[in-house]
C-alpha cells in the first residue's frame, strides 16, 4: 500500500512513519507537512536513505498541491493539526484554518480521485470532559470545551459527513494522551522531563487534580494501522491506555524515576476551561480490531525518560528556538507559567 501521511514531522506522525517502514515490508511512505513550529525534518532524518520514503513539504489547505499527491497514494492517513490546547486559547483561528478547513481539502481531493481511503487520526477531547466517574467510548455524544477540541470535533464531523454523504471510504480514531519519542516539549511528560534534566522545576496547572489517560505512541500506531486495514468504513474506533493519572501524580512519578527532589513542582495558574477528567473504553476496538495497549505505563515512562536522556541535542535546539519565544512572550518565563 502506498500510505501518504500527513503530518509526518511532528510527534505521532514521525513514530507513524518508523512504524510502517519496519513493520509493513510491502508499503510506501509519503510524508507530508508542513513544517510549522511543531513539524522537525530531523525526526526523519534515519529514512533519508530509505527508498520506500519520500517527503513533500506543502500546506494541506493547498487545494493544488493536495490534488497533485493523493494522486500518487492508495490511502491518507492524517495527522496534520495543530495540535497544542493552550496554543488553541491564544490563537483559535489557526486551528480551524488547518484543523477544519484543512481536513475537508484533504476530504475533496480524496473524493475526486478514486476514492481514495481516508483515516482521520482525531482525539478523546471531542467528547468534552469526564466527572469522577464514567468513560469515553464511540458514541459518546460530543462536547468539546477548547478551541482545539471544537477544532478537532468539527473536522470528525466533516469526515463522517463525507462517509454518509459521498460514500468515502473513511474510518475515524479518538485517542487519548500520546507519550513517548519525539514530542514536542511544550506537552506535559516531555515538558517535565526535559525541565527536571535542565534543572527547572515542573509548572502544575491548577491543583493538578486534572486527570488524563496516558498511552504510549507505539501502542497507538498499532491501533491506527489495524483501523486502516480492518476497520469497518464509516466506523469509529476509540484508543486509550488504562492509565489514567492525575497530573500531580505523574509529575511525582516522573520525579522518582529520575531521581529528582519533590520540591522540583511549581503550582502555576490553571488553564482557561481546563478540561477535569478523561477516560477511554475501548472495548469495540479490541473486539472488531483485536488491538489494546501493550506497554504498560512505568515501562513507557521509562523509556521514554531514556529516549529524552539521550537524544539532549534534539530537544535542546527546540527548546533555544520557536518554544522558547513562545512561552517567553506568553508568561515570561521560557518554559515554565507564572507562579501562583
Ligand atoms: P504535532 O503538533 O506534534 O504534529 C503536527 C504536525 O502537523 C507537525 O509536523 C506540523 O508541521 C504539521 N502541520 C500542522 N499544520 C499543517 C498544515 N496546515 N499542513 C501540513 N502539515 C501541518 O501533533 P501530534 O501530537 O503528533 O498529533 C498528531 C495528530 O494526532 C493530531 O491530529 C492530533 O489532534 C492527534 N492526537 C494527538 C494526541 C496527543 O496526545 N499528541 C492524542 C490524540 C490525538
Ligand atoms: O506545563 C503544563 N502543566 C500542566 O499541568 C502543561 C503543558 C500541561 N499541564 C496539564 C494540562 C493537562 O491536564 O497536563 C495535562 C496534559 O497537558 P498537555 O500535554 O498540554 O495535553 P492535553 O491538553 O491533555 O492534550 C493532549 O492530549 C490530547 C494533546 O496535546 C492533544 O493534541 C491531544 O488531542
Amino acid at each position: 500500500m502506498r500510505l501518504l501521511i500527513t503530518g509526518g514531522a511532528g510527534f505521532i506522525g514521525t513514530n507513524f512513519a518508523y512504524h510502517v517502514l519496519e513493520h509493513h515490508p510491502e508499503d510506501s511512505v509519503i510524508v507530508f507537512d508542513k513544517l510549522t513550529y511543531a513539524g522537525n525534518l530531523e525526526n526523519l532524518k534515519q529514512l533519508e536513505q530509505n527508498p520506500r520514503f519520500a517527503f513533500v513539504k506543502g500546506d494541506i489547505c493547498d487545494v493544488e498541491i493536495v490534488n497533485d499527491i493523493v494522486k500518487k497514494v492508495d490511502a491518507v492517513v492524517h495527522f496534520a493539526a495543530e495540535s497544542h490546547v493552550d496554543r488553541s486559547i491564544d490563537d483559535p483561528m489557526s486551528f480551524v484554518r488547518t484543523n477544519v478547513l484543512g481536513t475537508q481539502t484533504l476530504l475533496d481531493a480524496c473524493r475526486k480521485n478514486a476514492y481514495i481511503r481516508f483515516h482521520h487520526v482525531s482525539t478523546d477531547e471531542v467528547f468534552g470532559s469526564l466527572g469522577r466517574h464514567g468513560m469515553f467510548r464511540e458514541n459518546t455524544a460530543y462536547d468539546p470545551r477548547s478551541p482545539y477540541s471544537a477544532s478537532k470535533a468539527s473536522s470528525d464531523h466533516l469526515v463522517r459527513a463525507a462517509f454518509h454523504t459521498y460514500k468515502l471510504p473513511i474510518t475515524i480514531s479518538n485517542c487519548s494522551n500520546n507519550y513517548g519519542p519525539y514530542c514536542f516539549p511544550e506537552k506535559f511528560i516531555p515538558l517535565a522531563i526535559t525541565n527536571i534534566l535542565e534543572g527547572k522545576k515542573i509548572p502544575i496547572y491548577g491543583d493538578g487534580m486534572n486527570i488524563r489517560d496516558w498511552l504510549y505512541v507505539e501502542d497507538h500506531c498499532y491501533g491506527i494501522y489495524a483501523a486502516l486495514v480492518h476497520g469497518r468504513m464509516g466506523e469509529t474506533y476509540c484508543f486509550g491506555g488504562r492509565a489514567e493519572r492525575a497530573n500531580i501524580e505523574l509529575a511525582e512519578i516522573i520525579l522518582f524515576e529520575m531521581g529528582a527532589r519533590i520540591d522540583m513542582l511549581q503550582f502555576v495558574k490553571d488553564r482557561p476551561g481546563h478540561d477535569a477528567r478523561y477516560a477511554i473504553d475501548f472495548r469495540k476496538a479490541e473486539d472488531e480490531l483485536g488491538w489494546h495497549p501493550a506497554v504498560p505505563f512505568l515501562h513507557g515512562i521509562r523509556r521514554t525518560i531514556e529516549w529524552y536522556k539521550n537524544n539532549r541535542e534534539w530537544w535542546t535546539r527546540i527548546k533555544n528556538g520557536s518554544y522558547t519565544q513562545y512561552y517567553e512572550s506568553q508568561y515570561g518565563l521560557g518554559g515554565a507559567n507564572e507562579p501562583v
